[in-house]
């Protein structure tokens, strides 16, 4: 039991100790933390001394991971083990970006070849896109791509074309519809014309409702214009594991691009689920940014712990998790082109490690995954910022920036990383009532002006938001969830969670769609809820 080990109750002693002490004193007391507790790897900086640590509190951290056998954890995915245990599947997204060409098995079978062929018919399709050569079934080149999918077929690709928009044609628009709310569709396609409009089905099942919904949508939508079955093979894609549902829906297999059962939703972007991203941003960026996402891979796999960026990140969220109590971790980017990233990072760590039965079955006795947030600086700074400086919260938080801009315009780009520099500053050290005081403020005001500080942050710097940092930064934060879930002991691949929400509203389909009124058997609110709707609906249908 995790906090019976020794490793533990060390920790919890050492925050009794520590958990009083300033950020003020500690750097007061030590003039070189910044250098101290700083990293490099594959692109990015990691500055984390705005943290409430000393160099005791990372060697019983480290201690700990080790005394979990962390080691033996990597070792064990990237070697291919079944270690989603509960789908009795390997967990090996690290191939689709396994630059190096080494073999990487499963069941004995090298999976390397098969991932590369993937990956050149991809960049088949995406070049002859981009170059027009790809026409649709009226004989015009595509200029408008659709990403039907839901979940890990859709957030990935939509927030990597947003951060990664100033590498990408712009004469092809890339667009994503995911949500059953027919609102999603009409929106994204209102001013969209069928002839150049090519749909790309993702989805790993070829099940999930949302998406044969939109997709089914998709079709009508495109042959109600194009009026000849044979154009769905021009204009619609699959991307899946589940061929024989692709055939089924009507879509040629010479037009689906597989990937696997061993690659997690979550974890799909550089599968052939990031085709929509490798249209956008071309084949050559597509493949920078799986040399990023490898660079991180290897750093993480070979460097020892004390040293190993995604595991210091991992422990300084435990350490505020789980000693601190700390219920969430704010996501930061001082990048608007990283708006999404904040949401895509929810779903990687919220369902991966949003799970309170532990490896033996039975419910864990500590918290486990936060909940993570966040919005993009500065703006968020005008709204929510006001709880993590004064609230009574704590509110660990990753800041991260670009030292250039992929535009021109610097003045913009200084004012906005002045901006995080001094984010971190105020968090940490805040404005003692003294210093209030002393710029004249009346002492009735002096408590409203005061800040506290003492608030953590990391801030991860990087040169500049390309295709590669993109896939480093991405690695980043998947390798950190990995590590978490290692240490609180529970299964970070599977999501039962969401096979549930995939089944529950097929019994309240039947009640609302039936003509005869339905004999009802929920709970009353849920039926009193389910009849107003169906009198609500009927009424609007006979008023059109
Ligand atoms: C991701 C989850 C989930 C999944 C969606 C879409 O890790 O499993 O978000 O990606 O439910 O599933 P399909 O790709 O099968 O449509």
């Amino acid at each position: 039991m995790l906090t019976e080990m020794q490793e533990w109750k060390a920790l919890a002693k050492h925050y009794d100790e520590i958990s009083a002490l300033h950020l003020r004193d500690l750097f007061k007391a030590e003039p070189d933390r910044a250098g101290r507790f700083a990293l490099e790897a594959a692109g990015l900086f990691l500055d984390y001394s705005k943290n409430r640590i000393t160099g005791v509190t990372m060697e019983k951290l480290v201690g700990f991971a080790e005394a979990v056998n962390l080691r033996g954890a990597i070792d064990a995915m990237f070697s291919g083990g079944r270690i989603n245990e509960t789908e009795n599947r390997p967990v090996l997204h690290v191939a689709l970006r396994n630059r190096t060409g080494s073999p990487i098995t499963v069941d004995g079978q090298d999976v390397m070849p098969e991932v590369n062929s993937v990956l050149s018919r991809m960049s088949d399709l995406a070049q002859k896109i981009r170059s027009g050569e790809w026409r649709g079934y009226c004989g015009v080149p595509i200029r408008n791509i659709v990403n039907i999918g839901i979940g890990g077929s859709h957030l990935g690709p939509a927030m990597a074309c947003e951060a990664l928009k100033a590498f990408s044609n712009r004469d092809i628009s890339v667009r994503f519809v995911s949500n059953v709310d027919g609102a999603d569709f009409v929106e994204q396609t209102h001013d969209l014309n069928p002839a150049d409009t090519l749909f790309i089905i993702a989805s790993k099942t070829f099940t999930t409702d949302e998406t044969m919904t939109n997709a089914r949508t998709a079709r009508a939508w495109c042959l109600r214009a194009l009026a000849d079955e044979r154009a769905v093979a021009r204009h619609f894609v699959a991307v899946s594991t589940n061929a024989q549902k692709v055939v089924e829906f009507g879509i040629d297999e010479a037009n689906m691009f597989r990937f696997w059962d061993w690659v997690g939703g979550r974890y799909s972007l550089c599968s052939a689920i990031g085709l929509p991203l490798m249209i956008a941003i071309g084949p050559d960026n597509f493949m920078s940014m799986l040399d990023g996402f490898h660079a991180m891979d290897r750093h993480f796999a070979e460097t020892e712990t004390g040293q190993n960026m995604p595991v210091i990140l991992a422990l300084l969220g435990i350490w505020y998790n789980n000693f601190f109590g700390a219920q969430s971790h704010a996501i930061l980017p001082y990048a608007q082109a990283l708006s999404r990233f904040p949401a895509y990072l929810q779903q990687a760590d919220m369902e991966s490690n949003g799970k309170s039965i532990g490896r033996d079955g039975k419910k864990v006795g500590w918290q486990t995954g936060p909940i993570i947030w966040g919005e993009p600086g500065t703006n968020g700074q005008h709204a929510f910022y006001q709880l993590i400086h004064q609230g009574t919260k704590l509110i660990p938080a990753d800041f991260i920036g670009f030292c250039r801009p992929n535009h021109d315009l610097t003045v913009h780009h200084d004012k906005l990383i002045a901006n995080l520099l001094a984010q971190t500053e105020a968090l940490a050290f805040g404005k003692t009532s003294e210093e209030v005081a002393a710029d004249g403020v009346s002492d009735r005001l002096v408590p409203y002006k005061t800040f506290e500080g003492n608030r953590p942050t990391n801030t991860i710097l990087a040169e500049q938001l390309s295709p590669r940092t993109l896939g480093s930064l991405i690695a980043l934060y998947e390798h950190k969830v990995f590590v978490q879930g290692v240490v609180w002991n529970i299964y970070s691949f599977d999501q039962w969670g969401v096979e549930l929400g995939k089944k529950l509203a097929g019994r309240i389909l039947d009640e609302i769609e039936s003509d005869a009124e339905p004999e009802l058997s929920h709970d009353s609110s849920t039926n009193e809820l389910i009849r107003r709707y169906r009198a609500r609906k009927r009424w609007d249908q006979s008023t059109v």
